[in-house]
């Protein structure tokens, strides 16, 4: 349990209330935040809530003060939970993770950064240069992945716009020793919605801070160099425009081909040519170039724009990765690899428009919503067969309906997206989408309406909803098969792949292919992300899982407004009432007896100042019964397991009044005057 602070400040674990309703909740959340008190446990996940402003709590005392300690010794906070996971990682060899979850601007990055410096802070006591090497390339690792993978939205300034997972590896004094970076889906929209494009002094240093860790990380002069070229073609691409005269399409201006050329290292005549043409395999076999529209043209730039900058994020990744990899490991001679997942992925998001990658992202996190429940209980009930003590069922909302709309083969959105993807000849959106209607029309969480446009020029369109755990979403169909598709005309990747930069050369392999090579169905995004966070589960799931629940006070990034409807919107689907009754259903607190002994035994004759029973078991059972609460407890093999949290109050009101006595009586003692 938390150390107990003043009640002004609210309870800092929500298994403390009185009754796990709603309203105290709430009531509980909104008087912590405006008490500047952040963080909240629930057992051993940490509620945070964003407080917009600097706070004074995470310096090297603040660090000390939570390092090798329990996690009910210190009030909630990020760093109880890091170490909690690190604990667990080094005494008992477990692989853990934490996961950090809540919606956009909620304080996920935020929160993975403090715990990522708090495991660095706490490491390599001795200092030892290679350790000390890892540790500063996975810090100024997060620099770079923001620097190319964050933009600023209208609901967060420096929103992630891809997911995030790392391993971070220790070796058997719980050192790190290297780790590994999964990316999920970076967004590769047109626009982002509400983006603003002004520079500031901040950019400048900014960018300083970014090259200087590309240069820790250990890219070459000439990888660095590179990627400034990749982007400059990408907002060269951006100013393409294409002109049709008679009949045949063109590039406006010589100007910005040759750029290109020059950026990339390619030949301008051959730049031309895959803007302008493709080059397909007939049914005979035969292979022709084929003029773009300049619809076409327009599509294809665009894509390659995105490509471009998509297989630059992943390269970086990559780069990153074989960096930090754990190399010359030896099991037999260094113990066994343990390590530490950090996850920091797009939380549920709802917009105005929501499109493909809403989609996406909201199916991740029906996914880790799902194993959070399963995980939660999984834990609570292993831990109860641990300690030979009885399991009683509760009830809660099992979201695998909404996983099983989406992925299910054959008959899932998704399964219904790759048919279409897949269907020779012309397929729209709209087509799609009645295909879903037929399939999904009768699902109790799919729902689809005829949007008629007021402007009557606009395209008419449709778009579906998703009764996801966390709210109704719906999505627009426009778009969705392209993106789905995610096609680039094979002439770009030859381009790039005949580049005569090998750097580029490297990030397009499959440029190498001839167009009769290249496979007709290849894997469509939805698919690839389908495999991918199918991968991250299973990876989680074997993991001993630390949770932290982050939630976003206002929309308007105050530092002093508490919006309830917003807030407790949240709170509802993050699943944390819940969590909180399977919390207590269960047995809201645990501790070995060794250590309950320890906290509590001045508080019983029969223990203080030492018991002289046969088993701290016993003595433990002498304080539970002399306090009264027998019928509140059970004993497990190795710990006590509480019911009501009432109890532990008893417990240390009386061990908080009788400190003071006690400490008056040792005073008096050292001065001899006992
Ligand atoms: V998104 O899904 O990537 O769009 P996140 O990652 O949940 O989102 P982020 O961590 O980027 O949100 O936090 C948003 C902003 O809130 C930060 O840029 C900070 O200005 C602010 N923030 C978040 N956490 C803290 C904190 N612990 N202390 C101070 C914070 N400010
Ligand atoms: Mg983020």
């Amino acid at each position: 349990m938390a150390e107990l602070e003043g009640l002004e400040f609210g309870k800092s674990d929500f298994v403390l209330l009185d009754e796990v309703n709603m309203e105290q909740f709430m009531e509980n959340l909104k008087l912590r935040f405006e008490k500047a008190r952040i963080y909240t446990f629930i057992g051993e996940v940490v509620v945070s809530v964003n407080p917009y402003k600097q706070m004074d709590i995470y310096g090297k005392e603040a660090i000390d003060a939570y390092r090798g300690r329990e996690l009910y010794e210190n009030p909630p906070h990020l760093y109880a939970v890091a170490d909690a996971a690190y604990k667990a990682m080094k005494r008992r060899a477990k692989d853990t993770c934490i996961v950090i979850s809540g919606e956009s601007g909620a304080g996920k990055t935020e929160a993975s950064k403090y715990i990522m410096q708090y495991i660095a802070a706490i490491t390599n006591p001795s200092q030892r240069a290679e350790v000390e090497s890892v540790k500063n390339v996975l810090l100024k690792s997060n620099c770079v992945l923001e620097a190319f993978g964050n933009a600023k939205t209208n609901r967060n300034d420096n929103s992630s716009r891809f997911g995030k997972y790392m391993d971070i590896n220790f070796n058997f004094n719980g050192d790190p020793t290297g780790g590994h970076i999964n990316n999920y889906l970076l967004e590769k929209r047109d626009i982002q919605e509400g983006a603003a494009s002004t520079t500031s002094n901040n950019d400048r240093s900014s960018h300083r801070a970014v090259l200087s860790a590309l240069q820790v990380i250990g890219f070459s002069k000439e990888e660095i160099d590179s990627i400034y070229r990749i982007l400059g073609t990408i907002l060269i691409l951006g100013n393409l425009q294409f002109e049709t005269d008679s009949e045949s399409v063109q590039v406006v201006g010589s100007e910005a081909v040759s750029h290109i050329a020059g950026l990339t290292t390619t030949e301008p005549d051959n730049v031309t040519k895959s803007l302008l043409y493709r080059t397909v395999a007939t049914g005979g076999g035969e292979v022709i170039e084929k003029g773009h529209t300049e619809k076409e043209a327009c599509f294809g730039r665009d894509a390659f724009a995105k490509a471009l900058y998509e297989r630059l994020f992943c390269w970086i990744v990559a780069r990153i990765n074989a960096v930090i990899e754990v190399k010359d490991y030896n099991p037999v001679l260094h113990g066994k690899n343990t390590v530490i997942g950090v996850l920091d992925i797009y939380g549920f998001e709802i917009f105005d428009n929501n499109s493909f990658e809403q989609f996406c992202i909201n199916y991740c996190n029906e996914k880790l919503q799902q194993l959070f429940i399963e995980l939660i209980l999984r834990q609570e009930q292993d831990e109860y067969q641990r300690e030979g003590i009885t399991w009683r069922h509760i009830d809660y909302f099992n979201n695998q309906i909404i996983v099983d709309l989406v992925e299910q083969p054959h008959k899932g959105i998704i399964s219904v997206l790759d048919e279409a993807c897949l269907t020779v000849g012309k397929v729209t959106d709209t087509i799609c989408l009645e295909s879903m209607d037929a399939k999904l029309g009768q699902h109790p969480h799919y729902t689809s309406r005829k949007l008629t446009p007021s402007d009557k020029t606009m395209e008419f369109h449709r778009d579906f909803r998703i009764r996801h755990y966390a709210g109704d979403v719906t999505y627009s169909v426009e778009g969705f098969l392209d993106k789905n598709k995610d096609p680039l005309f094979q002439d770009f990747k030859r381009l790039m792949y005949n580049s005569s930069n090998p750097v580029l050369k490297e990030m397009w392999p499959d440029g190498q292919l001839s167009i009769t090579e290249v496979t007709k169905r290849p894997l469509t995004a939805a698919t690839l992300f389908k495999n991918s966070i199918v991968a991250l589960v299973d990876k989680l799931g074997c993991k001993e899982p630390y949770y932290v629940r982050c939630i976003k006070p206002n929309e308007m990034k105050s530092p002093v407004l508490f919006d309830d409807a917003r807030c407790q919107h949240q709170v509802a689907y993050l699943g944390l009432l819940e969590n909180v009754r399977v919390r207590r259903a269960g047995f809201a607190y645990r501790q070995p007896y060794a250590r309950f002994l320890q906290r509590y035994k001045m508080t019983c004759e029969y223990t203080w100042p030492n018991h002289l029973m046969e088993t701290d078991r016993e003595a433990v059972e002498a304080i539970v019964t002399q306090h009264g609460f027998q019928d509140d407890v059970a004993y497990g093999h190795t710990k006590l397991f509480v019911r009501t949290p009432r109890s532990l109050f008893t417990l240390e009101q009386e061990r908080a009044a009788l400190i003071p006595i006690l400490v008056l009586f040792l005073q008096k003692v050292w001065r001899g005057a006992l």
